[in-house]
């Protein structure tokens, strides 16, 4: 805890140095105080979802969280800082810096940025992938917008003297070669990972569901169990899938190109004539949403829609035997069959 804390208060004082304070406001404790406010939220909720909060997990929230975290980020900064402001008779700047110190800080979940809610591991992966490479972006673009700001006030026009005429400044050109370098590794780096770990197959997955797309519908053919699953011509044809079993999709399709998209799985698939693609998918929740179709295949494509559904495992097997019953088996299916009660 005490070196996490020396650590997170040298990182203060190095950004503190680095960073301008436009008029006079206080950027640096700003930022600081907000990112680690997120940086906290989302380390708090990684332990919390590692285990319980023994041995080393414990050590990890006491080093990094109360230590570094909190040596980090800085309250007593923004009190002294707020009250000079006040003191200088800067009101409403104030109020702007503690509002939105404290609510951004406050806000303790990362917000999605637009993703849907995930329901499978790879999907809470990618998200997570996305809050950081979206996260990354607005910082950048807050400094940005920032220096854009105070350079425009700072140096505005006051007289007709020319301006300082630098024409070059070697150390500040390479700074920024890079600096943009770097956040292009660094991102770079993320997204691999997470590319490798999602879409790397597992040797021996629990379930296997052949998909087969087709102008314009879908069967899911459960090859070990002997079932298999069509439109009955009037509802889209439903997926179903045990939750916290690593499901296998083999897709393919018998015409043209088509696309395997549950949006909720933060993930689809092209599915190529001649090109048997594949993934792997562990729903961690039961539910029911709506898959779709992702690539234009022709006029009814508007219809490929399927209803992929979670369930708990014995309620799986149970829906197995049901299909088994209702005589829905591997072979039955035959496309025209629902082409016809599809156009009908
Ligand atoms: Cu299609």
């Amino acid at each position: 805890m005490v070196l996490g804390g020396s650590l997170g208060t040298l990182a203060r004082y190095g950004l503190d140095l680095l960073l301008p304070a436009p008029g006079g406001l206080p950027l640096a404790t700003f930022l600081i105080n907000v990112s680690g406010a997120f940086l906290l939220g989302w380390l708090l909720e990684r332990l919390a979802a590692a285990g319980p909060d023994t041995g080393r997990l414990r050590a990890a929230r006491l080093t990094a969280g109360t230590g570094f975290l909190g040596g980090f980020t800085t309250y007593s900064a923004l009190t002294v800082e707020a009250v000079l402001l006040l003191d200088a008779g800067r009101t409403a700047p104030t109020l702007l810096y503690l509002a939105a110190t404290l609510l951004l800080g406050g806000c303790g979940e990362v917000p999605r940025f637009g993703m849907p809610d995930p329901v499978s591991k790879d999907g809470e992966e990618i998200l997570e992938l996305w809050q950081g490479s979206f996260l990354a972006a607005l910082g950048v673009g807050a400094l940005v917008w920032g220096l854009i700001v105070w350079a425009a006030i700072r140096y505005r026009k006051r007289n007709d003297d020319l301006p300082s005429q630098t024409s070059e400044n070697i150390p500040l050109e390479l700074f920024y070669t890079a600096v943009p370098l770097l956040i292009v590794v660094v991102l770079f780096g993320f997204t691999v990972v997470t590319q490798q770990r999602v879409t790397s197959l597992e040797e021996d997955p629990d379930v296997v569901v052949e998909v087969t797309a087709f102008q314009w519908s879908w069967t899911f053919a459960y090859p070990d169990e002997g079932v298999e699953v069509a439109s009955n011509g009037f509802e889209p044809p439903e997926l179903v899938v045990p939750v916290g079993s690593v499901v296998r999709f083999e897709l393919e399709t018998v015409d043209v190109v088509h696309n395997f998209w549950v949006p909720e799985l933060l993930t689809k698939r092209d599915i190529i004539p001649e090109i048997d693609n594949e993934i792997d998918v562990e729903v961690v929740r039961a539910g029911s949403w709506t898959g779709r179709c992702a690539e234009f295949c022709g006029i009814e494509h508007y219809d490929m829609l399927f209803t992929f559904r979670a369930v708990e495992p014995d309620e799986y097997t149970a829906w197995l035997e049901d299909r088994r019953a209702a005589g829905d088996v591997l072979g039955a299916v035959e496309e025209e069959d629902v082409n016809e009660g599809l156009d009908g």
